[in-house]
């Protein structure tokens, strides 16, 4: 499966046309918490540029990605006081991806707390 719908959840973040509580933004990235959170703080990572997923997406946007990413974890660390972050990002159905346009999993982690399934 390849291919970028522009009507997939996250587009639709984007543009404004669903809600979404964002906690960062620059030029490139948007970063909103994630409504299924898999522990307290759960934030997920997205560019604004239309990506599929990390196998689509073109190289020379993904440092600023991934520092923005850092970005957020540093912070989600610190706001909700955690031992350390998952990241996880997932590609296409048999990977686990549910939601169609490029997105990195920010989780802060407590000590001996397991994520939710
Ligand atoms: O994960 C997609 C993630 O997106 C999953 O953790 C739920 C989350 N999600 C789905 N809809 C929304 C909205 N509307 N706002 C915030 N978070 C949302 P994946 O990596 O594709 O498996």
């Amino acid at each position: 499966m390849s291919g970028y719908d522009s009507n997939n959840i996250f587009a639709k973040i984007l543009r404004g046309e669903i809600p979404s509580h964002r906690v960062y933004e620059d030029d490139a990235s948007v970063a909103f918490m994630d409504v299924m959170p898999q522990a307290e703080g759960h934030v997920l990572v997205m560019p604004k540029a239309p990506s599929r997923n990390l196998l689509d997406a073109d190289p020379a946007t993904l440092p600023a990605l991934i520092a923005t990413v850092q970005k957020v974890a540093i912070a989600a660390k610190e706001a909700f006081d955690a031992d350390g972050v998952t990241i996880m990002q997932f590609n296409e159905a048999p990977a686990g991806q549910s939601v169609f346009h490029l997105h990195f999993h920010v989780i802060p982690r407590r000590a001996g707390v397991p994520l939710r399934p």
